[in-house]
C-alpha cells in the first residue's frame, strides 16, 4: 500500500488531497503545525472516525523550520510520495509579513529536498507552485516555458521554490515536480481570499442582511478553476515515470465583478456596477441598494497583469482537464455555503 506525507494536511488541498489518497488506498501521513489552538475543521470528519484515524491517516505536529523532526519523520514513515502545501498562502498579506512568507514558501522547500536528497530510498515529491511566479508577464495565456516575472514577496518565494526544484530533479536526480497551479477554490477556502468572501456576501445580502461588502480592485481577473479537481491532476503529476512541471488551469480569465455577479444572482439576486475606480458600486437591481463597495484597503502595492493559464500539456500527458469554469464555481460555493446549517 502506497504512503503519503503531506505538509499542510489541513488546508484546502491537503484536506481534499487526503480524501483522494484515503480513497485510492493509500496511508496519509499528514503534517500538522504546532499551536496552542489547533484548526483541524477540514479532516475534523476524518480525524473524528475511528476506522480512519491511526489506521489509514496519521499526523504528525511539527512547524516547517523543524527540519530535524521533519527528517527523522521521513526516515521513520519512508513515504513514496510527498507532497509540500504548507505555509502562508495570502498574496495580500505576504507583503505585510514578507519574512515569514518567505521562510515559508521558500525555505521550507530546500529543507524538504535536502532532506529527500539524503534519504535512502527516492520519495516522489510534489511543490505547491502557483500562477504568482508570472506576475507581470506579458504572455497570456501562460505556458510552462513562460518566463517567470513575480511581483509579489509570495510569487518571490515560490518561483525560488519552482527554480530549486528543477535544479534538484536535474543535479540529484530527485523525483520532484511543480504544479504551476492557477487559482483553485472551494468552500474550504479561507475566508479572507475573495471567492469565499464573496460567496458569503451574495448569500448574506439575499438574507437582506449586513452592510454592503467592501472589495478591493474588481477589475483584477483571475482564472478560477475548482480545488477538489485539481487534486486530481497533482496526484496524477506525481504518478508520470519522470515527473515535470505543468500547468494546471481551466484557460479563462474572469474578473472580480463577473465573478460577485455570478455569485449574487446564484443567491437570487441580480447585481449591477456603476461608477469608477474606488467609486464603484454594486447595486441590487430590483431595490437599488447598494450591496458591493471598493474598498482601498484592499488594494495591493501590485496587480498580476492577466494570469491565464494553458494547461494543454497537462492535458497531453496526464488527461488532466478542470472541468468547472469561474461562473459555474461561484453557483456552486453558493449552493454549498447555503447548505452549510449556521
Ligand atoms: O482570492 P485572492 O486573495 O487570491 P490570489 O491573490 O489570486 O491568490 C491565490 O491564488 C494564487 C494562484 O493559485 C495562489 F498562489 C495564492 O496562494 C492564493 O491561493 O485574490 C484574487 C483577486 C486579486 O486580484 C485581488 O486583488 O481578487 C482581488 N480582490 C479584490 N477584492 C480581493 C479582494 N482579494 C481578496 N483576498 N479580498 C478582497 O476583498
Amino acid at each position: 500500500m502506497p504512503i503519503a506525507f503531506i505538509t499542510g494536511v489541513t488546508g484546502q488541498d491537503g484536506s481534499y488531497l487526503t480524501e483522494l489518497l484515503l480513497a485510492k488506498g493509500y496511508h496519509v501521513h499528514g503534517l500538522v503545525r504546532r499551536a496552542s489552538m489547533f484548526n483541524r475543521s477540514r479532516i475534523e470528519h476524518l480525524r473524528s472516525d475511528p476506522g480512519i484515524y491511526n489506521k489509514s491517516l496519521f499526523l504528525h505536529y511539527a512547524d516547517l523550520s523543524d527540519a530535524t523532526t521533519l527528517r527523522r519523520l521521513l526516515l521513520r514513515i519512508k513515504p513514496n510520495e510527498l507532497y509540500h502545501f504548507a505555509g502562508q498562502s495570502h498574496v495580500g498579506l505576504s507583503f505585510e509579513i514578507p519574512e515569514s512568507t518567505v521562510q515559508d514558501a521558500a525555505l521550507s522547500c530546500l529543507t524538504l529536498l535536502e532532506i529527500c536528497r539524503d534519504l535512502p530510498n527516492p520519495i516522489r515529491f510534489y511543490h505547491a507552485a502557483t500562477s504568482e511566479v508570472f506576475g507581470a508577464t506579458e504572455e497570456a495565456p501562460q505556458k510552462e516555458s513562460t518566463p517567470m516575472r513575480p511581483i509579489s514577496p509570495y510569487g518571490c518565494a515560490k518561483a525560488f521554490a519552482t527554480q530549486i526544484c528543477r535544479v534538484y530533479r536535474e543535479a540529484y536526480g530527485i523525483p520532484v515536480c511543480s504544479g504551476i497551479a492557477y487559482n483553485h477554490e472551494s468552500i474550504r477556502r479561507g475566508e479572507n481570499f475573495v471567492t469565499h468572501k464573496i460567496a458569503k456576501g451574495a448569500i448574506q445580502a439575499s438574507r437582506g442582511a449586513g452592510l454592503p461588502l467592501r472589495l478591493g480592485n474588481l477589475a483584477a481577473t483571475r482564472d478560477w478553476g475548482y480545488a477538489p479537481e485539481y487534486v486530481e491532476g497533482m496526484w496524477k503529476m506525481l504518478q508520470l515515470k519522470s515527473p515535470r512541471d505543468l500547468i494546471l488551469a481551466t484557460g479563462k480569465e474572469c474578473s472580480v465583478r463577473d465573478f460577485s455577479k455570478a455569485a449574487y444572482a446564484a443567491a437570487g439576486v441580480t447585481l449591477a456596477f456603476e461608477g469608477q475606480g474606488v467609486k464603484e458600486v454594486g447595486r441590487n437591481v430590483k431595490t437599488g441598494s447598494v450591496l458591493i463597495q471598493v474598498d482601498s484597503v484592499f488594494f495591493r502595492p501590485l496587480e498580476p497583469h492577466r494570469l491565464v493559464g494553458d494547461a494543454s500539456q497537462a492535458k497531453q500527458s496526464i488527461g488532466w482537464e478542470a472541468k468547472t469554469c469561474a461562473q459555474e464555481l461561484a453557483g456552486r460555493l453558493v449552493r454549498e455555503l447555503q447548505a452549510i446549517p449556521s
